[in-house]
Order: structure tokens, then sequence, then C-alpha cells
């Protein structure tokens, strides 16, 4: 941090990292892109979107808080999900809160139940999240929000629809209160940790995952070849690859007379351009790299 911003650290400033953690598919990409007012992370209907952690920053006159949103967790099986399961799981020991997000609309799983019994022992304080209680009769939140109170005594439950905003003033009035007393780590107007090439490159691996079916979304990794500003055309060039699991699934994501490809680099180019604010030449290649998610090395290259 630089001393200038350390200086203008008000007097019983705020600051500290929370996680955003729960089942896959609950939310929590879409909450972390509802407290900071602006899309850093992908979403999609499908389980098992995220795969890394991405740290989203929120800076208030009062406040700098580190949202960490995670992995989903569940009982994974493949190698690329028990990584995935890591990320998060590795994220709740180094935090000073924990947003716990369940879906109301599907209510309490096996899987919740298990994520309970890892947040009960944890020092952090957490707080209980409702969500997408937009979906569910309000006669049938109830029994939901008791069967929480069992399972996590003590916690506070704020219902919330994520993708829409409610309850989320009060979860953030919530979380302020958790933070302990402590400077900015970073300067206001940063957001994310992340770089531009990796957000590049989940925006495409987000088109994918909007667009394809069955088993092909999750064989799928996007890596960026070239990412060239061109600051005189203000233009970003980017060249990206989509590594594929089998062969038959290059046809697939290539679609009729190349339809598919056009599609998903089309829709990631015009939401890169409004990201970037600048102009995109987006240009995708697919390569099959056979069994790459079960592979360590491979894995360790997506940062996995
Ligand atoms: N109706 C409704 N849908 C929501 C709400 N919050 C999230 N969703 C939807 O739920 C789906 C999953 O959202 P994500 O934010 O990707 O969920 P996630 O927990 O990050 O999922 P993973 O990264 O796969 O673990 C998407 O289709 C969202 O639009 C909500 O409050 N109401
Ligand atoms: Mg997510």
């Amino acid at each position: 941090m630089a001393a200038e911003d350390a200086a203008k650290t008000p007097p019983g400033h705020r600051s500290g990292y929370v996680a955003i953690v729960g089942r896959p598919n609950v939310g929590k990409s879409t909450l972390l892109n509802r407290l900071l007012g602006q899309k850093i992370a992908i979403v999609s209907p499908k389980p098992q979107t995220t795969r890394n952690r991405i740290a989203g920053i929120r800076t208030t006159d009062s406040s700098q808080t580190i949202f960490l949103d995670t992995p989903g967790i569940h009982r994974a099986r493949s190698l690329i999900n028990r990584r995935m399961v890591d990320v998060a799981l590795n994220t709740l020991g180094e935090v000073d809160g924990i947003l716990w997000l369940v879906d109301a609309r599907e209510g309490l799983r096996k899987d919740d139940e298990e994520i309970a019994d890892r947040l009960k022992p944890l020092g952090a304080p957490v707080i209980v999240l409702l969500n997408k209680i937009d979906l569910v009769a309000k006669g049938k939140l109830l029994p939901v929000m008791q069967r929480l109170a069992e399972l996590l005594p003590e916690r506070e439950i704020i219902p919330i629809t994520a993708l829409k905003g409610d309850g989320v003033d009060l979860a953030l009035d919530r979380i302020e209160k958790l933070l302990p007393e402590g400077p900015r780590y970073y300067t206001e107007g940063e957001i994310t940790d992340q770089t531009e090439r990796f957000l590049a490159a989940e925006i495409v691996r987000e088109k994918v995952f909007l667009r394809t079916r069955e088993e092909i979304p999750y064989g799928t990794a996007v890596t960026i070849d070239e990412f060239t500003e061109k600051t005189e055309k203000n233009l970003v060039v980017v060249k990206a690859t989509i590594h594929v699991e089998r062969e038959t699934h290059k046809p697939i994501l290539i679609g009729k007379r190349g339809a598919m490809l056009k599609e998903i680099g089309t829709q990631a180019r015009e939401e890169l351009e409004k990201i970037l604010a600048c102009k995109v030449f987006l240009e995708l290649f697919i390569r099959v790299d056979p069994g790459w998610t079960q592979d360590p090395n491979a894995l360790n290259e997506l940062g996995l």
C-alpha cells in the first residue's frame, strides 16, 4: 500500500477479508457481483462454474472489505473438482468473516450439513445468507431458517436475493461490523485482484458454460495466448484457446458451419468491450487436450 493511502485512512477505519462459501450454484458469484455493484465473477445456471478464488474489493469511507468468492463445496470425486473444493476450504482459514450462502429454493442438502460442520469449529464469525428468496413462498422460509439455526446455532440468518439485491444492504451492515480495525489495503479504485487476461479467459468460459450442455462445459478450460493493448486505436487484441477434453467435443463446440463458436466469440467480445471500455478483437481457437481435467500439471497451469 502506498504511504499516502495509509495516511488517508480515517480513524476507526475497518478492513478485512470475508469469504463467500456454500454449495455449488447457490449464488455466490452473483452475490459478489451484487456486493461490488459490478460484474467481476462469471455466473451460470450450471454448478461448478467458479474454479478459482476471486477477490472483489469494496471500499467505503469507513471500511474496506475484500470479498473472496470461492468454488462450491461438495463431495468431489474428480481431481479438478477436488482441487476446486480445496480452494474453497483453504480460504476459510484465512479470513476475518464468512458468508455462508444457502439456496432457499433447494433447501438444505447433505452437502450443506457437512459445510455447517466445517464452519462450526472455526474462529471466524459466520453470517448465514438464505439466498434466492424470490423463488420461494414466504411460508416455506421459516422451516429452512429453523433447520439452519439447528445446524449452526446463534448465527444471524439474513434472507436475501443476490440477483436483485433484497437484504444485501442489511448483510453489508453486518459484515462491516465483523471487520477488525485496520487500514486500506487497496487504493479506492481497485475492485478486483484479477488480471484483465484472466477476466477475458473467464468471460469466454462463461459463454461456453451458457451455450453448451452435459459434460462439455466441465471438460473446458480457456487460456489466453495473446492480450495486446493498442492504445492508439483504443483496441485490445485477444487470442484465446478453448481446451476440450475429448476429440468428440471439438465439433460440438464449433457447431454447424462454425455457428456455435461464432456465437460464443460474439457474446464474449461484446461483454469484454463493455468491461474494458474499448474495442476488442477476439480470436478463438480450440485445442483437444485429452484428459486435462485429471492431469495435475494441466491443473497447476490453470491455477488449480
Ligand atoms: N432467482 C434467483 N436466482 C439467483 C439468485 N442468485 C443467483 N441466482 C442464479 O443462480 C444461478 C447460479 O448462480 P452463481 O452465482 O453462478 O452461483 P455460484 O454459487 O457462484 O455457483 P458455482 O460457482 O458454480 O459454485 C445463476 O443462474 C444465477 O442467476 C437469486 O437471488 N434469485
Ligand atoms: Mg460461482
